[in-house]
């Protein structure tokens, strides 16, 4: 892709504007980028970008402006139906998302997994595994890397792993990783997509640039996802928590049998205690990872050590304490419903649940039958607490409270010893926290504090 003397707009300028902006410069591009933020507020970009030769504005592009553009690159977190990106589309001026662009100039083999629930886990424990097995990899992408800083940089590994979000698949035209994985795919993101097919859709792009001889990962239990599978020309692995599978990986009571007939391997042990993280969707995670890494040539001893190292991540049903024989637990990244239903799968305790917070356009009433079999008292909050309430309050004694905080100090008070006070909010964070990071952490902190 030749960039010398091309007109670009970025839009955005978060940590994939900055980073896309700088990748653009040195191509020779001659580079605008926008924000709708005020300047007060973008000093971090502004400081990254300083000395360097583009036109920086803070308010919206000109629609006149815009039709001077050649490209325009979006930052994920902005909408298609936003202005200076709405016009874009409108005009039919050639729009790309950063990771399409990177991946025109990547030069390693790419692996990419996406899903809605259980991206990071299994970005993460891949680029585990592959180091275990003695490769060099990069990890990144919407875990907080952008691939196209690495574009940027002397690409020396042998494989790179990225996460990749439904808004960064929403602009790709020849991005193609050798192996993708499709997690699964449950209701999300619909203030941003509108709708659940749209999201469904734009998911399943991971597998459309495919070629023969690449692979794609699919999870056999999930049904959406595997009516895909026929489509793509890749060929195509699955994992499952409950059937059997002739080509791919399955839980079978406590083992994890593999069967790939092109190698002729056939049921290739996996210990079940092999994997420290909890829940069964942990365990579909490490299924997907094993597929990918078995594909990349990593052997079963590695495996096995890279899966049992590995403990996790912060606010995935993390551990954050106990108070009085009550078991505190975080997983402030449950930011849809189906994370929120994975995680009280998780449990065999009675459970105070925490919800609420913003909400992304979530179907509640998915988790009216999860909560009437495993929760003993419903605590709502934040925004949404109050519809939350009216769709699938008075299963099970509830309350509804302002904020977390008084969300905690209500379940603590009204838990007793062998319960689980779980924070799993099926919601965003943004109306009281800067991230479900932040929530997660003020969690942790009010618990230590109780
Ligand atoms: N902005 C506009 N106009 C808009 C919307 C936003 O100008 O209409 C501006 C904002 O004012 C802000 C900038 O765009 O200054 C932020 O852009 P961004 O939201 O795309 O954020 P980045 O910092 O570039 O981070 C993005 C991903 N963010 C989102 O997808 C929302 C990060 O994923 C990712 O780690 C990073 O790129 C590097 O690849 C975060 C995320 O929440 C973790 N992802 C979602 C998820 O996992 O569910 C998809």
């Amino acid at each position: 892709m030749y960039l010398h003397g091309k007109k670009v707009l970025v839009i955005g300028l978060g940590k994939t504007g900055v980073a896309t902006v700088k990748f653009l410069l040195k191509e020779g591009a001659i580079v605008s980028a926008t924000d709708e933020k005020p300047a007060s507020e973008l000093k971090d970009a502004f400081n990254a970008l300083r000395n360097l030769d583009v036109n920086l504005q803070t308010s919206e592009q000109s629609i006149e402006r815009l039709s001077e553009i050649d490209l325009v690159i979006p930052s994920p977190g902005v909408p298609p139906f936003k202005s200076p990106l709405y016009e874009a589309v409108t005009k039919n001026i050639p729009i790309l998302s950063e990771i399409e662009l990177a991946s025109r100039f990547l030069k390693r083999q790419m692996i990419a997994i996406t899903g809605t629930n259980g991206k990071t886990t299994t970005t993460r424990l891949l680029g585990k595994i592959l180091e275990k097995a003695g490769k060099k990899v990069f990890v990144g992408g919407n875990i907080g890397n952008p691939l196209i800083d690495y574009v940027s940089g002397k690409q020396e590994d042998d494989y790179v792993v990225v996460e990749v979000s439904s808004f960064q698949l929403q602009w790709i035209k020849s991005f193609r990783p050798f192996i993708s994985i499709l997690l699964n795919v449950t209701r999300d993101h619909i203030d941003y997509h509108e709708t659940f097919e749209e999201y469904r859709e734009v998911k399943e792009r991971i597998f459309k640039n495919q070629i023969e001889g690449d692979l794609a990962i699919f999870n056999a239990d999930d049904l959406l996802s595997m009516q895909l599978s026929k489509r793509f020309q890749a060929g195509v692995m699955c994992f499952s928590s409950s059937s059997r599978q002739t080509k791919g990986i399955y839980l079978d009571r406590k083992v994890l049998l593999y069967n790939d007939p092109s190698s002729s391997v056939k049921d290739e042990q996996y210990p079940l205690e092999m994997i420290k993280l909890p829940g069964v969707h942990n365990v579909e995670n490490v299924m997907a990872a094993v597929l990918a890494a078995r594909r990349c040539g990593c052997n079963r001893p590695d495996i096995i050590a890279a899966v049992e190292d590995f403990k996790g991540l912060p606010h995935r049903i993390e551990f954050a304490g106990q108070k009085g024989g009550v078991k505190f637990y975080n997983d402030s990244k449950a930011t849809n419903v189906g994370a929120t239903v994975r995680a009280l799968e998780t449990f065999s305790e009675p459970i105070i649940l925490l919800l609420g917070g913003r909400d992304k356009g979530g179907d509640f009433r998915v988790l009216s039958w999860p909560i009437s079999e495993k929760v003993q008292e419903l605590i709502l909050f934040g925004e949404a607490g109050k519809d939350i309430k009216s769709l699938v309050g008075g299963r099970v004694p509830t309350k509804l409270v302002a904020s977390l905080k008084e969300a905690i100090l209500l379940a603590h008070k009204r838990s007793s010893s062998g319960d689980v006070v779980l924070l799993s909010p099926g919601c965003a964070s943004f109306d009281e926290f800067v991230n479900y990071e932040e929530r997660g952490r003020f969690f942790k902190e009010v618990v230590r504090n109780l």
